[in-house]
């Protein structure tokens, strides 16, 4: 079924920004069952750190809904899910980590994990509009959901012991919460991009915004996994 929303306009427009942060070196070494584990640790750590600034955007994007959507868009429970599914993932960094060794009160942001959570925070402005926190929302799922996919797909060598990892953004109920934030965010950009005559302006900003936002998200995450790689 073809797809037509802004957001599937952006992927296929930056695709290959978009492919450097979904097929990323240290994705694909996860794969094929190369990776080192010194750098999965360090992904571990750092995205430990990340998980909790991420915790207080995604609260802030829930307020959003609260105040700006509407009651029967349903975005409120599909945003509270996702803070729910964030509880379990802390839950689970916490038990990694003790299972890899990894103490995570010593862990210290490395700077790709400082610049990323500062933007996070940047999003919680008052005056960031609700259609682009939720396009960055959007954007920060997805690449994990399609790169930790990718790690699970039939001919893949994920070592076993890293499969769970996988599993937590690569399967189904993540990939359908996923394409449900896709869906809020093309509707609110869809409306932005329709907005009545003397808006349009306005509105258009919020869309160019939104994309331009969608493309920061995508070069964090090219930091994040250079950094976890060690390539930073
Ligand atoms: C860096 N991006 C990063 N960490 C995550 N856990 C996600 C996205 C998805 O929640």
């Amino acid at each position: 079924v073809p797809y037509g929303g802004m957001t599937d306009t952006w992927v296929k427009k930056h695709r290959l920004i978009y492919i450097g942060a979904t097929r990323h070196p240290f994705i694909l070494s996860i794969r094929d069952g190369t990776v080192d584990l010194p750098a999965f640790k360090r992904w571990l750590g750092q995205d430990y750190i990340f998980v909790r600034a991420f915790v207080p955007f995604v609260a802030s994007v829930l307020i959003r809904a609260y105040e700006k959507g509407d009651e029967s868009s349903g975005d409120m429970e599909v945003i509270l899910s996702g803070l729910g599914s964030l509880n379990d993932e802390i839950a689970w960094f916490k038990q990694e980590a003790s299972k890899w060794g990894v103490d995570l009160s010593q862990v210290a942001p490395e700077k790709p994990t400082q610049h990323y959570c500062r933007f996070l925070e940047e999003l919680m402005r008052p005056e960031v509009d609700y259609t682009v926190a939720m396009a960055a929302f959007w954007a920060i799922e997805a690449v994990y959901q399609e790169s930790f996919a990718h790690c699970l797909e039939e001919g893949s060598k994920t070592p076993p012991e890293l499969k769970e990892a996988c599993q937590r953004w690569g399967n189904d109920g993540f990939g359908h919460y996923c394409s449900s934030l896709r869906n809020i965010a093309d509707r609110l950009l869809e409306k932005a991009a329709s907005g009545s005559m003397p808006l349009v302006k306005v509105s258009e900003d919020v869309v160019s915004k939104a994309e331009v936002t969608f493309l920061r998200v995508l070069e964090y995450e090219v930091d994040f996994w250079n950094m976890s790689c060690g390539t930073a």
